[in-house]
């Protein structure tokens, strides 16, 4: 265990609107996107994707259809018209995937990971990838920082919770300390929430959203911890899987 002051920090950042006031600090920012971006982007390396570019904008997917690529694209938890497929977990299992390179841009979750690339090493988090990415995290000795994707800038519980369960991983080894009130409350959202997550999230926005959506299947995927033991991380502008073999 370390030291009071070898500590390195583990923070919450409630959503891409605040990640200017965190920025400077963290060698690592895990991207957060539970329902339903980083689930699906974890869906997709499990399934053999050999890479993922994440794209903000609906020109820069374009672009990269055009090249031949296979695309994705989501808006307001839609398909965009035109694309391959949207964001979905399922999509992203088909075995033509196996050993491409896939392109994604989604409302929120794919803007938060080319936000938070200039500041430190990208790292996609999801439910799906809690224990394996836990495992990762506290072998790096860096000071870490979870970026919720949020709704449109605003917060969410679902990434919130997710930020909170590595949250109280992390601190409970001895070797991180947390001292902002946003990653205190997440990891008090999360001890409420970890014994049945899909219940405590009943009313939330986002799971009413993609109910109303009839995508129910998508939401249990996303909220079911640990279906999907991979670490992605931005090389460049792609994710790809880290090398280090990772034993839990
Ligand atoms: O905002 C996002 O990036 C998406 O995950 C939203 S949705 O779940 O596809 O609606």
């Amino acid at each position: 265990m370390n030291t009071k002051e070898t500590r390195k920090k583990i923070e919450v950042c409630f959503s891409p609107y605040l990640f200017p006031l965190f920025k400077e600090e963290f060698e690592i920012i895990v991207v957060i996107d539970v329902l339903r971006a980083t689930s699906a982007i974890c869906a997709a390396f499990n399934n053999g994707v050999e890479s993922l570019i994440p794209v903000s904008t609906i020109d820069e997917a374009l672009e990269y259809q055009k090249k031949g690529y296979l695309v994705g694209a989501e808006r307001q938890g839609k398909i965009v018209e035109g694309f391959d497929f949207g964001n979905s977990p399922y999509s992203y299992m088909k075995p033509e995937l196996k050993g491409k390179s896939v392109v994604l841009s989604t409302t929120n979750g794919t803007k938060s990971i080319n936000i938070a690339k200039e500041s430190g090493q990208v790292v996609i988090g999801a439910l799906s990838n809690l224990d394996v990415l836990q495992k990762w995290l506290s072998e790096q000795d860096k000071n870490i920082l979870c970026l919720c994707s949020g709704w449109q800038n605003k917060f969410n519980l679902e990434d919130t919770i997710c930020a909170g369960a590595i949250t109280d991983y992390l601190v409970n080894t001895g070797n991180f300390r947390s001292e902002e009130d946003s990653s205190i409350a997440a990891k008090y959202l999360f001890l409420s929430a970890k014994d049945n997550i899909l219940g405590y999230l009943k009313a939330s926005s986002h799971r009413r959203r993609l109910k109303n959506l009839n995508l129910n299947e998508d939401i249990k995927y996303c909220l079911t911890p640990n279906l999907a033991p991979v670490i992605p991380v931005l090389n460049g502008d792609k994710l790809e899987l880290v090398k280090e073999e990772v034993s839990l």
